[in-house]
């Protein structure tokens, strides 16, 4: 088992704290024990006070991979490492505590962790869930340890707590035509490390024209749309993948966009087809739903610039939107409903954070 002990004294305490733990779920490997969290006074230095908690967790990495990993969480996370001596507040800082009974003694790491048994902000919440784990070195358990610490001062039980999330296999986005769904993939693969599967719009030769000409094209549009994307989730997931998969597309939009494109029959002939195609097709485990406005959605199919698309009607994005809310109602799929308004993670990458925040908490 590893030990990892968790710490946040800058901006929105918690939400690093429970960031950290869903990025160390998917990326670092499983959890097994979370400690309750406790507010600590700065432990060696002048600054706000501290949350702190503990977890246990199984990991196939090695001492220096599981540092890699931490390291990589604490700056996504915005953690700045100032070149100045002594420490500094931090929205997060991870460190590993025991390796099991490792003892490790490089450069950039020592384990156990050496000052430790000094530390009531990290004896008290490893003591919640790993009483009895003997210290390699000092051959003493956690709880005596705890109890003979010097540290003076008190680590206090905080009322919030933490969610342990469950790692999904597959995630897709979903959303309007603009909502940001390619670029909020980006993101959250960049987070969670897992695999990219990117709709290849580029390969409908027909879209161009469904824009002019909708009547004429819609069939045609739909039907490329269709094969193009079952043909890639095929590939796709024939090539066992890294979870998790993280897509820009849900396949059921085929069906979504159709129903707003086509005459009653071709939709019929569509469907039918739609449900042969989709069987042993991968699904999702979690859907997650952009929620943009209108006005929003237009200025970012301007920004992007793609020609064709800048003939799109607000009145063809409203309908397309009311789509969305109907599967939205009846859809078996979990879907979590992010509000991109007033947000924008590509100037402002902190904004990504609440975001991915609240999905750990869903
Ligand atoms: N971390 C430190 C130094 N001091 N004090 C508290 N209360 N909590 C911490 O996590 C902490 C600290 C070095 O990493
Ligand atoms: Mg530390
Ligand atoms: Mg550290």
């Amino acid at each position: 088992m590893v030990y990892v002990s968790l710490g946040s004294n800058m901006g929105d305490r918690m939400m690093y704290l429970q960031l950290a733990v869903g990025l160390i779920e998917y990326r670092v490997g499983k959890i097994k024990k979370l400690a309750p969290v406790v507010e600590t006074p700065a432990w060696g230095f002048e600054s706000s006070p501290f949350l702190n908690t503990c977890l246990a967790l199984e990991t196939n990495y090695t001492p220096t991979e599981v540092l890699d990993h931490l390291l990589a969480i604490e700056t996504f996370l915005g953690r700045n490492r100032a070149i100045q001596e002594g420490y500094q507040a931090r929205t997060i800082d991870l460190d590993i505590l025991f390796f099991g009974a490792k003892k490790v003694n490089s450069p950039r790491l020592t384990l156990p962790h050496p000052r430790l048994e000094l530390r009531q902000f990290v004896l008290t919440p490893l003591a919640a869930i790993a009483p009895d784990f003997i210290h390699p070195v000092l051959n003493q358990s956690i709880k005596t340890l705890a109890t003979n610490c010097p540290d003076a001062t008190q680590a206090k039980r905080y009322a919030a707590h933490l969610a342990l999330p469950e790692k999904k296999k597959f995630i897709a986005i979903e959303g309007n035509i603009g909502a940001g769904k390619t670029s909020f993939a980006h993101t959250l693969n960049q987070a969670l490390t897992g695999s990219l599967l990117l709709e290849n719009f580029q390969e409908n030769p027909y879209l161009e024209k469904f824009y002019e000409d909708p009547k004429q094209y819609a069939l045609l549009v739909e039907k490329t749309f269709l094969e193009e994307r079952i043909q890639q989730y095929r590939t796709f997931f024939t090539s066992s993948p890294t979870p998790p998969v993280v897509s820009d597309y849900h396949l059921h939009k085929s069906l979504l966009f159709a129903k707003q494109n086509l005459s009653v029959q071709d939709f019929k002939d569509y469907q039918s087809l739609y449900l042969t195609q989709v069987n042993n097709c991968a699904t999702p485990d979690l859907v997650i739903f952009l929620n943009q406005s209108v006005v929003q959605l237009q200025e970012n199919i301007q920004k992007r610039g793609r020609s064709y698309e800048q003939t799109i009607a607000a009145t063809y994005l409203d309908k397309i939107a009311t789509a969305y809310e109907e599967w939205k109602q009846k859809s078996e799929s979990t879907i979590v409903v992010l509000d991109l308004k007033d947000v924008d993670f590509i100037q402002h990458p902190e904004h990504f954070l609440p975001l991915l925040a609240h999905l750990f908490c869903a």
